[in-house]
């Protein structure tokens, strides 16, 4: 299954029902904090039968403290950030250090989402790889950190996603 996990807030509830939605103008936008559990199903798209449902698992940033419980038989993993707050980059950047170097963790693939992009206060996507030291991260090659940038909330960028999602991309 794959992991959906990140800061508080950081809009991975919302951006799970776009993807499991991506057609539906009406959709709520009301989210609340997630205790506990979300999982979400992104469903086959109408136009080819051929692709497999997936099943994704969020686990709410209150829960980060055990977040490696649900570690194990992990492959794939979305780290959600949200680019406008500056100041909980530090926490993403640790949280996302310690899942990558947990014994448990055989994440294969991670996508590192960077959400809420339509905010005028949203920084770039260079500033937030150089905050975080993407590159010393990625120099060990595995796993493979792609990243996507997004407006859950807009609706924006969210195809390149949904095909990673679905490991068609
Ligand atoms: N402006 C803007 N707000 C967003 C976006 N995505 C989510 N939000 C808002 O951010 C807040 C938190 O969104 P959630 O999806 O509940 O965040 P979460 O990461 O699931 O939070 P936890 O479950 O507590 O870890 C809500 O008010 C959302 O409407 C976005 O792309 N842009
Ligand atoms: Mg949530």
């Amino acid at each position: 299954m794959t992991l959906c996990v990140g800061p508080e807030g950081s809009g991975k509830t919302l951006l799970l029902r776009r993807l499991a939605h991506l057609t539906q103008p009406d959709l709520s936008l009301t989210t609340v904090p997630t205790v506990g559990l979300n999982i979400v199903t992104i469903p086959t798209p109408a136009d080819d039968p051929t692709v497999q449902p997936v099943h994704i698992r969020e686990l709410g940033g209150s829960m980060a403290p055990i977040w490696p419980s649900y570690y194990w038989g992990t492959r794939r993993v979305m780290f959600v950030i949200d680019m406008a707050n500056l100041t909980q980059l530090a926490e993403a950047t640790l949280l996302l250090l310690d899942l990558l170097a947990h014994p448990s963790m055989r994440a294969e693939q991670v996508a590192l989402v960077l959400n809420k992009n339509e905010l005028p206060l949203s920084r770039s996507a260079l500033e937030i790889h150089n905050v975080m030291q993407l590159s010393a991260l990625q120099k060990y090659g595995r796993p493979r950190i792609l990243t996507f940038e997004v407006s859950a909330m807009a609706a924006k960028g969210l195809r390149p996603l949904l095909k990673w999602v679905r490991g068609i991309e």
